[in-house]
Order: structure tokens, then sequence, then C-alpha cells
């Protein structure tokens, strides 16, 4: 397959004007009928031929002004057509099309699909060449009008609506947008519908679709949906545009949702949320996805990416934008510490290996392989470190002029670059280079203390990534506070602005050597090298004002003492269960704090972290040393875990907000801890009493764990039979749980139950995927699990390319373990590979992974 490069960027040679699409919808016969008024492009070079882009279309007619197109006339390939310029007017013309497509037969979920015999797109990245022929590209933006003529009874498209009647709707989208945002649905749904007022008066009728019977669980997505709105407008001045804002739910997706203009399109977990099927972490979910794909209507649709190479310019900015709403709706510590939680897990995992690659990338084969950790999260790090540089007010003012000058456009990161430049009057080149370099900067950290001087040495190094051996020192911010011996602040925090390889900072007038703590609420997305003592983190998990940095202590203790458990066979020490306990003591602290605080590092984790110190992980020793240190937390425990308990049940009906959830996350907290002294006797009981999802699935999960809870698992199919996505959580719950060496047999025998309808994206996770977040038994030494994925990914990979390659990431840390299991892991690689026929997609990043 061929790669396109970033350098190769040439603008469009004829821009749209406006769009006309009629659907005829049929199962397996779709006509689409295309009405598209071009004109040439005046930045690009006149007289060229027009390029459309177009898949598994069939042509049935198609004219240029008028003048209807004969065989032959068009150089037509898999991938499109090519007009040449000899058979196109001097000015604006018309392309008209007629196309024939076959919705039923779309399996990839790509272009216009079938989910439960309702119509329904995907078109972002490249989708809408599955649709009809056009230049699918995103610097390419045209108001569309659209006319769906079909029998289903709800018929939906972007903007606002037009005439309707019996077997027909037409919409019309007046702002100018690419083709990925296009969207239509038709199908037998039902409305919950809203109103909402914006901040200059217009109203707005907001409406979640779904399924007949999932209208109760609508409830929770429209009231984050309405807070999306508002906080737009109150934190970043945003106003919706359009007389009406549609939600879909769509049981078949390949992603969380997209933001298709006035028309999002939700995978049905993200939408359908009741406190009898959903978990807190669903809710939180529901949040955040709601208001990262609203926040896109600004940040990605008014202001779209002029090539696919700059994605980061939308995703990295609204993922930072929903982080920053969920932080206000919710604890903003707790919130700070899931994300770089889940940063840590995936992106720096990513940038870790052999997929690693820049926030913005310079080459692809495939674009929907770049949907990533490292686009996503590492790119809202990035305008996280810009905010903290340029200040609150620099950063409101640079978006103010961000939305001002480029309201309409497809943009760059240069112009993105060049806004912060001109409202703060910084020289951003340097700062430029977190776009370009991929890889993780650790900084090592040395220190001198003299005269009351104390100076903090800081080197940066990142590693070598594939394609990029040498890196160029990057701009660090690194906020640090200093405290005293006895715990008091003696400094706030400060940001050091870090831009050489090597740097020295000092802080005078100190009456004792301070205890420092560094990169404060994580300020920037590097690994710190320091050689600390026990007894500094545990000062710092007890005196830390800086919530993040209280966390990170304690967790840092905890990687400390695991290791030692894992390489010297060591017992864990008293001053980390006494830290704990101090902690699980604590009424003081928030509960969802300390539920991150007594939740000890993923098996994954601790894999790279042995890793990185130069130690081969071995997955079913790291497993036992959890095991052993939870049941020693226990025991050290035991005479506060019933108390803790009982103390964070809330009494009342179940609500989803952020201090009740925490209060669950602890109450689990201590539950897991107590199963493993009571042989799951409070588990079983919460089983029976639990009137929510979040304490029946946790009380499975504790019993699971403990190698009980059989019956339950078999109580909670019966109960759950008729619900899609709780069956989800019960396939996944199994392989998750299941014991090291019977993961692989676990989910094999799942593969077989007659629920296990694998062209189901989620319910393909729910049991493949699932075995990802059992690391010792995907790694299980007999190479088991490995097969299973492998032969699994080989029969999905026709099917669905998109979530195959998606998946073949559970094999991207590879190089980690011993010659064996990279022997074993290697094989299974390498049968993909030679799979006949194997993906552009998949052999993308199979091809990667091996290296
Ligand atoms: N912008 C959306 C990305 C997306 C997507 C990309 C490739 C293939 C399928 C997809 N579905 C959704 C989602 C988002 O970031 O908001
Ligand atoms: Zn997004």
């Amino acid at each position: 397959p061929q790669a396109v490069f970033l350098s190769d960027y040439t603008p469009p040679a004829y821009l749209v004007d406006r769009v006309s699409l009629v659907f005829r919808l049929d199962p397996a016969a779709t006509r689409v009928l295309s009405r598209i008024e071009f004109r040439p492009n005046p930045a690009a070079a006149p007289g060229q031929p027009l390029r459309l882009d177009g898949e598994k279309l069939r042509l049935i007619r198609a004219a240029v002004a008028g003048t209807a197109l004969e065989d032959g006339v068009c150089a037509h390939s898999e991938t499109g057509l090519t007009i040449p310029a000899d058979r196109l007017p001097d000015g604006p013309f018309l392309w008209e099309a007629e196309v024939e497509i076959d919705p039923a037969g779309n399996t990839a979920l790509e272009g216009l699909y079938m989910s439960n015999g309702m119509y329904c797109t995907q078109c972002e990245a490249e989708g809408f060449r599955k649709i009809t022929y056009y230049p699918d590209r995103p610097d390419v933006m045209a108001p569309f009008d659209v006319r769906i003529e079909s029998d289903q009874p709800v018929l939906l498209s972007n903007g606002n609506r037009g005439a309707a009647g019996d077997g027909f709707a037409e919409w019309s989208d007046p702002w100018p947008k690419p083709a990925y945002l296009f969207a239509l649905v038709a199908g037998d749904l039902r409305a919950v519908k809203d109103r909402f007022t914006t901040k200059s008066g217009r109203e707005v009728e907001l409406g979640i679709y779904v399924r007949p019977g999932d209208e109760g669980k609508c409830d929770y997505a429209l009231d984050a949906l309405k807070r999306s709105m508002k906080w737009d407008e109150d934190v970043y001045g945003r106003e919706y545009d359009l007389a009406i804002f549609n939600i879909v739910a769509v049981d078949d997706f390949n992603m969380g949702a997209m933001e298709n203009k006035g028309l999002n399109i939700f995978n049905s977990k993200y939408v359908l949320a009741s406190p009898d099927t959903a978990t807190d972490g669903d809710y939180e979910n529901v949040e955040g996805i709601i208001a990262h794909e609203y926040f896109h209507n600004w940040t990605g649709n008014r202001i779209t990416c002029r090539d696919w190479f700059q994605l980061c310019l939308k995703e990295g900015l609204t993922v930072f934008r929903d982080q920053q709403f969920s932080s206000d709706m919710r604890s903003a510590p707790v919130k700070r510490i899931g994300d770089v939680l889940a940063l840590r897990a995936r992106q720096f995992r990513e940038d870790n290996g052999p997929l690693a690659h820049p926030v913005r990338p310079s080459s692809y084969i495939e674009i929907n392989n770049f949907y990533t950790a490292t686009v996503y999260e590492k790119g809202a790090e990035v305008i996280g470190m810009l905010k903290r540089l340029v200040g609150d007010a620099g950063y409101a003012r640079a978006l103010d002029l961000y939305f001002r000058r480029h309201d309409g456009d497809a943009a760059t990161i240069e112009d993105w670059l060049k806004v912060f430049e001109d409202a703060t009057d910084r020289d951003l080149t340097q700062f430029g280079r977190w776009y370009t370099q991929a890889g993780t900067p650790r900084l090592h950290v040395t220190e001198d203390f003299k005269d009351g001087c104390y100076t903090l040495h800081i080197k940066q190094e990142t590693p070598p990534t594939p394609g990029q051996p040498a890196k160029a020192p990057q701009v660090i911010p690194i906020a640090v506070g200093l405290l005293n011996p006895n715990g008091d602040e003696v400094v706030p925090t400060t940001v050091l602005e870090m831009t050489e390889a090597e740097q020295s900072f000092t802080f005078e007038n100190l009456a004792a050597r301070p205890v420092p703590s560094i990169l404060r609420d994580f300020s920037a997305p590097v690994i710190l090298e320091r050689t600390t003592s026990t007894e500094e983190r545990a000062f710092l998990l007890a005196h830390d004002t800086d919530p993040f940095n209280k966390w990170e202590a304690g967790r840092a203790l905890a990687k400390d003492v695991l290791a030692r458990m894992v390489t010297d066979n060591a017992a864990p020490g008293p001053a980390y269960l006494d830290a704990l306990e101090r902690v699980a003591r604590d009424d003081g602290l928030d509960p969802a704090f300390r539920a991150l605080a007594l939740r000890l590092p993923s098996e994954d984790d601790m894999a790279q972290t042995l890793f990185d110190a130069g130690v081969t992980p071995d997955p079913l020793a790291i497993h036992a040393a959890r095991e052993k240190l939870m049941l020693a937390m226990a025991e050290h425990l035991s005479a506060i875990l019933p108390d803790l308990y009982e103390a964070m049940n809330i009494p009342g009906p179940y609500a989803p907000d952020a201090r009740a959830a925490g209060c669950r996350a602890l109450r689990q907290t201590a539950l897991g801890l107590l199963s493993r002294l009571d042989h799951g006797k409070a588990a079983a009981k919460q089983y029976r009493d639990a009137d929510n999802m979040t304490e029946q699935l946790g009380a499975l999960g504790a019993l699971l764990t403990i190698g009980a809870g059989q019956e339950e698992v078999g109580r909670f199919y019966r109960q759950w039979e008729h619900d899609r996505l709780v069956i989800d959580k019960w396939f996944a719950l199994q392989t998750s749980h299941a014991a090291p060496h019977r993961a692989a047999e676990t989910a094999q025998a799942l593969t077989r139950h007659k629920d296990f309808d694998w062209k189901n994206p989620n319910r393909f996770r729910s049991v493949i995927g699932a075995l990802a977040m059992n690391a010792a038994g995907f790694h299980d030494p007999s190479g088991a699990s490995y097969e299973l994925v492998a032969d699994w990914l080989i029969r999905l990979d026709p099917v669905n390319p998109q979530t195959t390659a998606r998946m073949t990431t559970m094999f991207e840390t590879w190089r980690r373990y011993d010659a064996d299991r990279q022997d074993l892991m290697r094989d299974a690689l390498r049968r993909i590979a030679r799979t006949p026929e194997l993906s552009r997609d998949t052999t993308e990043m199979v091809g990667r992974i091996l290296g």
C-alpha cells in the first residue's frame, strides 16, 4: 500500500459551492443522486482534471454541465474517477451522478450501512467516498441539501428540517462542511426531546433517537448535552448555530461517537444509561463523550482540518475541552488523576513502542489507524502545556482570536500556533516540536542544597522512536512546589520553563533543605526520573498540597513495593501499608481520591515500569505479587474495612453524581479487599441486595477475583439476557477476571456462546479485547491467548478492517517480554500478516508493530 505524506499536500483543484443529494433507500440497492456545483480553486494551478474519490460504488450515470459522460471518458479505478480537463468548462460547472450502493452488505461500518434494520452513516475519515463520488478531503467544504426517500418512520440528516411528507424528508445544512461530517439516519426510532435556549435567545430543539424500549435511558445524556451547551457558552463564548441538534444511538459502531454537523451518531454504549444497567463509569463516559462531540461543533466543524495530518487540531483541542468540562462538573483533582492514568496506560505505552508517532504525523498509509492516544490524549496535553505557559488570560485571548480568525476555515497546526503567537507575543517555534517529535521525554532530576539555596538540575532526553533517532530539546513547563521538613509549603507552585537539554533552577532563602514536589498537576506529559526515598514519598503522600502529586507519591510507593516483591520476593514493608492506612482513615479526603490512592498500579503498568528499570517483566509473577499485596493490604486494614464499607453506603436512591460515585468507588475498593478475608460473604450479599449496576457488577467482579461467583454469573445472564449493553459487560467480566491459565479457554468458550455476535464491535471487544485486561492471562506462557486473538483478528479482518486493525495493538508491547513470549507473539503477528488479502488497515498496523 502507498503512503501519503504531509509534505505532498496540494490545494484542491476545484472547490464546491453546493451539494444536493437524494437518497432512495433500499437495503441492498440504495440509489444516491448527486448534484454538485464545482468551481475552479483560484489558489490552485488552473486547467487540472477533476478528481473524485469513490469506492464500492456502481455508477449508473454521470454528467458534466448537463452533458452525459459516455463510457471511457473518465479514468476509472477502484478508488475513484478522473475527468480530463478538456471535458470541463472553464468556469463553474455542475456535476450530476447516480450511483448504487449496498448498505446491508456493508459490514465495515464505514459509509452507509445497516444496524438492526436501521440505516446509518459513518463518514470520518474517508467514508463519504463509499456513498457517492466526491472530493472526499476535509479542505473541500460546502453547504448540503439532502432528500431522503424511504418508508422508514424517522428520516434524519444534517442541518435544519425542510419539507417532509409521506415517504420522504428534506434537510438543509447552511454551514459549509467537509464530507466527513455528512450523516444520514433512517429507521424505526423513538425520540426523546427537549429544548435549549442559547445565550442570545435562540431556541434549539434537542432530540435523542433510540430503538423502541430505550426511551427511558436518555435522560442523563440529554442533561449532559444541555450542560455542555451552557458550558461552551460560559467558558468559551461558543453558541450553537442551528435550530436543531440530534443524537442517534447505534448498536454497531466502530468507535465511540461521531460529531456530524447537527446529527451526532453515537455508539449506544455512550448514550444509554439507567441506574440498573449503567455503572458510574458508564455515566462518566456518557457525560464526557456527549460533551466531546458537542464541543466539536466549534472545534472541528466550524473550524476543521486542512488535511488528516492536522487531526490533532480538532481532536487534541476537543479532548482538552471535554476534560475541562468534566473537571468543572466533577472533582478537578480526581479527573486529572484519571486522565493521567489513561494517558500513561494508552499513550505512554504507544510512545514507548513500535507504533510511536508524533502528535502530528508526517505520513500514513491508512488514516483510520491514526485515531490514536497520541493524537487525542497527548494532543490534549500539549494544549494544557500551552495554556500553562501563556496563562489563563493568554489562552482565552488566543482562543477568541482562533475562532475569529479561522471560523469557516480548514486550518493547520501552524495556524493554531500563530494565533497563540499573535495573541501572546511569544515565539512558539521550539514549542512546535511537541507536534513533530514522537516519544515521551524523560526528565532526570538531581538536586543540591547549600547556604539556603536549593537547586534542581534537570536533564531532558527523549528516546529514539521509529524514524526519529535523535530529538531536539522541547519546551517543558515543570510545576514545582517546595515543602519544609515540618510539612508546610515554603514555595507555592511555580512553573519552571525548561528549554535546554540541561538546565538548573535555584530557589533562595530557604531555612532548611526542602522536600520538592515536582511536576505538580502533571504539568507536562513526561516521565520523571529522580531517586527518592520511601520516607520522602510517604511524606509527600501525607503533606503535599498538590492533590495530583499527593496521589503520585502513593502510587510511586506502591510501584516500589510491587517491584521489590516481583524481583526480590520481598514482603510488603510497613511503611507503605501504614501510609495506606492513613489515607483510608482520612475522612477529610474526598472518597474518590481515597479510592484512587488505594488502587494498585495495573499489571500492564507494572510490566512497563519493570521493563524501564531493565527487568524483563514476567506477567505471572506480577499478577502473583499484586494479589499478594492486595491480601497484605486487606489484612493490614482488616480492622477498618467493614466500617469503611458501611460508611460509604449512601442512603437513598442511586444518583450518578461525582460525590455519590466517589463513595461507591471507595466502597468497592473496601469490598475488593474484604472479599479476600471473608471468602466473598459481603460481596455475595451486595450482589443480592444491589439496586444499581455499579454495585451489582462490582460485587460480581469481587467474587470472580477470588475464584467464586459462578452461580451469580448464571443469574446475571438470566436477569439481563435482553439487554445488549449489559451482556457486553457480562462477557467482558468473565474474560478479564478468569484465572491466568484459564483465560484463553474462558474467552474461547464465550466465543461459542449463542450471544457472541462477533460482527458487532462492542461484543467482539467484550470477549477478545477483554483479554488485554487480563494481562497474565493474555501472556500465559502457553501462547493460547495470542493464538486465539490472532485467529479472531484474521476472521474479523475481511468483515471489519478498522476494528481489526485497532485491536492489533494488543500485541504492541511484544518486545517487552522474554524470548519465548516474543517468539509466540511474533508468530501470531506474522500469521496475521501472511493472511491472503489482508486489509490495508491491518497490514499497516501489523507491519509497524513487527518493525
Ligand atoms: N471524530 C470522531 C472520530 C471517529 C472515527 C474515526 C475513524 C473511524 C470511525 C470513527 N468514528 C468516529 C470521533 C471523535 O473523536 O469525536
Ligand atoms: Zn473527537
